[in-house]
């Protein structure tokens, strides 16, 4: 599988407009300006296929990104945006849930961290929800350029403890292009299942 022929497919404002439920998908998770989109186009090889923001909350739709056919990136809308309402808050939530749920293409998902702040109250709602469907997780500390290598170890050490067995974990920097072949061949892994 070449990632760096990754293609956008379609942004969907709610599950009903995802594209047909046929295939393979890995869908990218996690806070508000962590790091998902960054991380897609570090992963694909590809400058502007995820769109990335300084201002969080950019990311608002479900976003389908074809790796080839029937074998789908897609970035999810971050959670935990200060500025955001509750209604529009919930609604992502929702849209969330909705698609983790419901999507059979579903084989995995990537949560992405940032390293600095480790795992977070709206992170451990997410892993609530998530685990008990007994799916695939793999975790990316993103950002890990932010911090010296003793710091990285640490905040590594933490969330593997929290997650214990539940869930594989993996430094990555889109600045460094660091963990980039890990967590490519987590995603084949997965694609695969
Ligand atoms: N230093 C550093 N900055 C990063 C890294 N990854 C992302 N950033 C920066 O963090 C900010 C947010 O990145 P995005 O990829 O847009 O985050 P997101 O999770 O997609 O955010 P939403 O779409 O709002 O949910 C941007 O300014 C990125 O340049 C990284 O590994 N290292
Ligand atoms: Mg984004």
């Amino acid at each position: 599988m070449n990632f760096n022929k990754t293609k956008f497919m379609k942004s969907a404002s709610n599950i009903s407009e995802s594209p047909e439920d046929i295939g393979a998908e890995v869908a990218f998770v996690g806070r508000s300006n962590s790091g998902k989109s960054s991380a897609i186009n570090v992963i694909t090889n590809q400058k502007n296929l995820a769109r990335i923001s300084k201002t969080p909350g950019r990311t608002q739709l479900i976003n389908f990104f074809e790796i080839e056919e029937k074998k789908r990136l897609v970035d999810l809308p971050g959670y935990g945006y200060a500025k955001t309402s509750k209604k529009q808050q919930k609604e992502w939530g929702f849209m969330i849930s909705e698609y983790v749920k419901y999507r059979h293409t579903l084989r995995g998902i990537i949560l992405i961290i940032d390293i600095r702040r480790g795992i977070m109250e709206l992170d451990h709602a997410f892993l609530n929800f998530y685990l008990p469907l007994n799916k695939p997780l793999h975790i990316l500390l993103t950002k890990s350029d932010k911090l010296k290598k003793q710091a990285c170890r640490k905040s590594f050490d933490s969330v593997r403890s929290i997650v214990d067995s539940v869930a594989s974990v993996q430094l990555f920097s889109s600045l460094k292009k660091s963990g980039t072949e890990e967590a490519k061949a987590k995603i084949l892994e997965l694609l695969k299942s």
